[in-house]
């Protein structure tokens, strides 16, 4: 077996290892059933506690390096507030935990995870949340519905590896979706991930303002806009400009990249490209099967995905939603600044050398 094969058999877990497998084998207590084709799963014995460190886009929390399941307690605030959407532009986002896309998630697989969500006091609307990890109706929406003011909890177990999206779930599920209110969480698998250089966050979202593109000052929501699919604004982490200029993700040439991209929707799926790179390694929907030299992935509204590679040269690399008009036009473009020497075996402008003689 290759290193990156045996890399892959461990992500992909026990349960799509057996798909070919009979069904039928003996559990033993406490044991996940494997050798079944749909895995029966057994939440694990988990031992302390602990708070998770969360963070905000661009940033993600250090990898896990606990060898065993354990309490996570995760203490997430909702908050409304308006901020720029693009240059001269504000709008009243509701968020979790006071940025678009919401604060980054990093728990273990077999970890019990107990949610406090905070409700700010100052806020006007209820809130709640549904994380797409979650096993149990509404993935938690229902029970953790939360007034201004007040906080509630739930709790659930970790089962599935993989990247997912959290939102808010309160009707109208859409416009709490269109306000900001979605995030990332990542249940590493067991295993751990495979060590990065860098790792990201990014998230794609689009808005529906009153006023068309560009037009200054405090935009309202457009309910019609947003019900027709005729998004003014397409973006990444929240804003046009959040991953340009001074704000532009930064790596060195030969070190490997990791970004957790995620598409909070509420309508559109994103043709996720970043230019001048092929992806070396991505896990589609951010599930457990890894693909390999993918030049476009496809992020479905409420999905995400790992995408991985290693720039060989310095410069500009541009992510963008290859729905192209939605990256120059509507905001959907962020940049990784390269930093290093040349490989001009890899890559240069002009003939080669020796070229025609
Ligand atoms: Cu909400």
């Amino acid at each position: 077996m290759t290193k990156r094969s045996a890399r892959r058999m461990t992500w992909v877990g026990a349960g799509v290892l057996a798909a070919g497998a009979f069904a039928g084998a003996v559990l033993s207590m406490g044991a996940t059933r494997a050798h079944e084709r749909v895995p029966v799963r057994e939440p694990e014995r988990v031992r302390g506690v602990e708070v998770a460190r969360l963070t905000a886009a661009p940033a993600v929390p250090a990898p896990i390096t606990r060898d065993y399941a354990t309490k996570v307690v995760v203490n997430l605030e909702v908050v409304e507030k308006e901020m720029e959407l693009a240059p001269g532009v504000r709008y009243n986002f509701w968020t979790f935990g006071g940025t678009v896309p919401g604060s980054f998630i990093r728990v273990r697989q077999g970890d019990q995870v107990e949610i406090h969500l905070t409700n700010d006091m100052h806020d006007q609307m209820p809130h709640n949340i549904d994380i797409h990890a979650v096993s149990g109706p509404g993935g938690g929406a229902k029970v953790s519905m939360t007034m201004p003011g007040q906080t509630s909890a739930f709790t659930w177990s970790a089962e599935h590896p993989g990247l997912y999206v959290y939102h808010c779930a309160t009707a109208p599920v859409g416009v709490h979706m269109a306000n900001g209110m979605y995030g990332l969480l990542l249940v590493e698998p067991k295993e751990g991930l495979p060590a990065v250089d860098h790792e990201f966050y990014v998230m794609q979202g689009e808005f529906y303002t009153k006023g068309k593109n560009g037009e200054p000052g405090l935009q309202a929501f457009d309910y019609q806009k947003a019900l027709d699919e005729r998004p003014e604004y397409v973006v990444f982490n929240g804003a046009v400009g959040s991953l340009t200029g001074e704000k532009a993700l930064q790596s060195k040439v030969g070190e490997s990249v990791r970004i957790f991209m995620g598409n909070g929707g509420p309508n559109l799926v994103s043709s996720f490209h970043v230019i001048g790179t092929v992806l070396d390694n991505v896990y589609p929907e951010g599930g457990s099967v890894e693909e390999h030299d993918v030049q476009t992935t496809l992020i479905p509204a409420g999905g995400a995905a790992i995408v991985e590679f290693r720039p060989q040269v310095p410069g500009d690399y541009v992510l963008v939603d290859h729905s192209i008009f939605r990256a120059f036009s509507k905001g959907a473009l962020g940049m990784l600044h390269v930093t290093g020497t040349d490989n001009p075996l890899v890559y240069h402008g002009g003939a080669t050398p020796a070229a025609g003689k």
